[in-house]
């Protein structure tokens, strides 16, 4: 069967081969995490280390290195959070690529906001929309299997859009164009994402071997904002995390949850081949 036989919503081989590694995932260190609070990211970490989690007894390591891991992705989230704002009860946001949901239930923590999760892995859904449930906010958080370059919402009805580590998944032509058609006018977009530095060249090593590891395209720096200025979006906003994200990939390289890709990241952020940012834009 071709991707496109089986669902409408899988527009290509490619968007079903990344549906499969996620639909297929179960990472401790993404399972682990999530069952510190319930909150369950998929994306990595910001902020100072602290340390001393190395220490002390070794039968407890574990679990204060898993502590201290999610509470750097959960520093991640809360920057996020706080560019996408201000934002009331009455509006309604979108989470592209929304994973196990972490990201929709804190904003719906922060600001009461109804928050639609769009994902193309169906098993990512459910188990969004069952941690929605548990929490009781279901009736204001819905995650959906829907392709976020076509997501069938009407137009001009979200008030702000975040891609949360999830846009090297898809071409950015056809994403913030879909984005622009969703936002209000006055409407805030924010992504955090890795993407290649233009200044450095093509590619590194380091990049292709991330690339291979999540079946991701890293985009270049560059068409953020060529993409961004093409489709109504007009940064407000860049945030250089590269400095801050170091520190949470040496602690999980040191870590028992290690995936393998940890030196990469590290080899590609030092030699300047690849950046951690935050983008903010407002829908013009
Ligand atoms: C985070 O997810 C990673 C991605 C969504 C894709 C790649 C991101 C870049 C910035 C290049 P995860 O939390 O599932 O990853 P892991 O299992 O490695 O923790
Ligand atoms: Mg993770």
């Amino acid at each position: 069967m071709t991707a496109t036989q089986d669902s409408t919503v899988l527009n290509s081989l490619y968007q079903r081969s990344v549906a499969d590694y996620w639909n297929t995932e179960k990472n401790p260190v993404n399972l682990r995490l999530g069952e510190v609070d319930g909150i369950y990211h998929h994306h990595y970490g910001i902020g100072a280390v602290d340390w001393t989690v190395l220490d002390g007894a070794a039968e407890t390591r574990d679990e204060r290195v898993i502590r201290e891991l999610h509470r750097l992705e959960s520093a991640q989230t809360d920057l996020l959070m706080s560019w996408l704002g201000p934002l009331e009860p009455h509006h309604r946001v979108m989470d592209a690529g929304s994973g196990r949901g972490g990201s929709s239930i804190v904003a719906n923590l922060r600001f009461g906001c109804q928050v639609d999760g769009v994902s193309i892995s169906e098993s990512q859904v459910a188990f969004a929309n069952e941690q929605a449930r548990q929490r009781g906010v279901d009736g204001k958080v819905s995650f959906h299997f829907r392709n976020m370059l076509d997501t069938r919402f009407e137009t001009g009805s979200f008030q702000a859009i975040w891609n949360n580590e999830s846009t090297m998944y898809v071409e950015l032509s056809l994403l913030f164009a879909e984005h622009a058609r969703l936002l209000n006018r006055g409407g805030r977009y924010v992504c955090i994402t890795g993407c290649y530095n233009d200044a450095y060249g093509l590619p590194s090593r380091a990049i292709s071997q991330i690339n291979a590891h999540y079946i991701c395209d890293i985009h270049p720096r560059s068409t953020y904002f060529k993409e961004m200025a093409a489709n109504r979006l007009v940064p407000i906003g860049v945030v250089d995390l590269t400095p801050a994200t170091i520190p949470y990939w040496e602690l999980r390289a040191k870590s028992s949850l290690a995936t393998g890709i940890e030196q990469p990241f590290l080899d590609a952020y030092k030699n300047g081949s690849f950046q951690y940012l935050l983008i903010a834009a407002d829908r013009a």
